[in-house]
């Protein structure tokens, strides 16, 4: 099966997850793409999604599916992303998409993350995809420099040669040469940099499901 068809399996897949008559949860990319196209066969079934980024609000509005700002609901049942890394124990990095903030704030707004990915996303040690981080403009340089220091190396994400802007007018950082052994602490710690909006590995928001979708099938990881 090619790539985008185990997104599609994934996505589908995914559908089991979303409980009826409640508002879910909806991150970005192009796995959770299918599971945009999947659950508009169900729409009428929803009151609507809550986004986790811009391109799939238009996704989502343009399939009849409306969407609520995080605001106007309480707790979600379950949030549907994907990831860019994710281990065996649900820990992920993710930000490839550029949306890592506001899919850590509906990730944390859900009782439960469904993460779908194809198989080539599951690895043992994160850290392999350079994780992105979103940063306050003006604090790039001496996070890059703190990076350095533990052996990471960041490089300003661009769009059209100028730094590319994230939905919420910030910078992104893509830093790679890092091995996350300890995420949880490696987030913990990142986190509280001066000028860190968000780090994009999820392991205090980590998946507590893990569809995978395999050449044999969707795997489910919890
Ligand atoms: C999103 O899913 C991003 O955080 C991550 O980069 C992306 C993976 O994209 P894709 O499904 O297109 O591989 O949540």
């Amino acid at each position: 099966m090619t790539q985008d068809e185990l997104k599609a399996l994934v996505g589908q897949a995914a559908l089991q997850y979303v409980v009826p008559g409640e508002v879910v949860g909806v991150g970005t990319g192009s796995t959770v793409n299918k599971f945009i196209e999947a659950l508009a066969t169900v729409k009428d079934r929803l009151p609507g999604a809550v986004s986790s980024s811009e391109a799939s609000t238009q996704r989502l509005r343009a399939l009849g599916i409306r969407v609520f700002d995080a605001n106007e609901v309480g707790e979600l049942s379950v949030y549907i992303d994907g990831a860019d890394e994710i281990d065996g124990r649900g820990h992920m990095v993710k930000g490839g998409g550029a949306a890592l903030t506001r899919e850590k704030i509906v990730a944390a707004q859900s009782r439960r993350f469904v993460c779908i990915a194809d198989e080539s996303k599951r690895v043992e040690v994160l850290g392999r995809f350079p994780v992105p981080v979103e940063v306050i403009p003006m604090a790039s340089a001496r996070i890059t420099r703190q990076f350095a220091a533990i052996g990471g190396t960041a490089r300003a994400r661009l769009k059209d040669g100028a730094p590319l802007l994230t939905d919420n007018g910030q910078h992104l950082l893509d830093v790679s040469g890092l091995a996350i052994a300890d995420p949880m602490a490696f987030e913990t710690e990142v986190n509280q940099w001066p000028g860190v909006v968000t780090v994009g590995v999820f392991a205090h928001q980590k998946a507590a499901v893990c569809l995978l979708g395999t050449s044999g099938g969707v795997r489910t990881l919890t």
